[in-house]
């Protein structure tokens, strides 16, 4: 600042210096620090005079012009503005519970884990209850006499068959469930005299009572196993305990 300032006062000293052609008021018309008088010899120039009062604002100069500046500031913020219109009319909720979106597979998935970890431990505490031995037949009973028709069809409710002993071992199993006479899987309803299993096939174990079967009365096709173990045909519209079994 102080540099361009000075420039045009260095400049009249030395004109007025250095030439006799422009008289003295002239060169004070220019140029206000030089003080007239007769010329004689030049004495060593003065101390630089004071800094000149700010000029004006110079036309705008000719350059290309700059790059534009950053963004300024974000300004304050504006006055809300009124309220939007009204909507239309959404969809009927559903009654309460949780919207198809939120149930997730996630959930899902881990709601069948959790099931599957509660049917195994169910599982464990039947078998244990239930007295099932690995690799052994597993016999039921509800404790209800019902003819043979309603045993075959609880048995097949239950996804099980009639006990049906296919050694002594499991005719003394079914024993010690049944605590009284009950029906097993076997009849000669086809032919009669030849009894074989529900499940098909000729019998490849029997524990009959002496002189039975007898058919007796007006006809006997069903079994019963009696309290002691022996078998006996008995009617199948008479009510006998339902054991059913179930695969070892
Ligand atoms: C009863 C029934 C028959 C059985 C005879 C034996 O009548 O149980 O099934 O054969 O007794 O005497
Ligand atoms: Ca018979
Ligand atoms: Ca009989």
């Amino acid at each position: 600042m102080f540099q361009f300032s000075s420039l045009p006062v260095l400049l009249c000293v030395m004109t007025v210096s250095c030439s006799e052609i422009k008289s003295c008021e002239d060169a004070q018309k220019t140029c206000s620090v030089i003080t007239c008088g007769i010329p004689v010899t030049n004495g060593s120039p003065g101390r630089d005079g004071r800094d000149g009062p700010k000029g004006e604002k110079g036309e705008p100069g000719q350059g290309p012009r700059g790059l534009q500046g950053p963004p300024g500031k974000m300004g304050p913020p504006g006055i809300p503005g009124a309220p939007g219109l009204a909507g239309l009319k959404g969809q009927k909720g559903d009654h309460g519970g949780s919207s198809v979106a939120e149930t997730t597979l996630a959930d899902v998935e881990r709601e069948i884990r959790h099931l599957k970890s509660q049917l195994y431990h169910m599982k464990k505490l039947q078998t244990f209850s239930l007295g099932k031995r690995s690799g052994k037949k597993l016999y039921v009973t509800n404790g209800e006499k019902m003819p043979f028709s309603k045993v075959k069809a609880l048995c097949n409710e239950l996804q099980a068959t009639v006990a049906t002993p296919k050694s002594a071992e499991e005719n003394e199993a079914i024993q010690h469930v049944a605590e009284d006479s009950a029906f097993l899987g076997i009849t000669d309803e086809v032919t009669e005299g030849q009894f074989v299993y529900m499940t098909g096939g000729g019998l490849t174990y029997s524990n009959w009572k002496k002189d039975e079967p007898n058919d007796y009365g007006s006809g006997e096709d069903c079994v019963a196993l009696r309290t002691d173990g022996l078998w006996n045909d008995v009617s199948c519209s008479s009510s006998y305990l339902a054991v059913c079994e179930f695969p070892a």
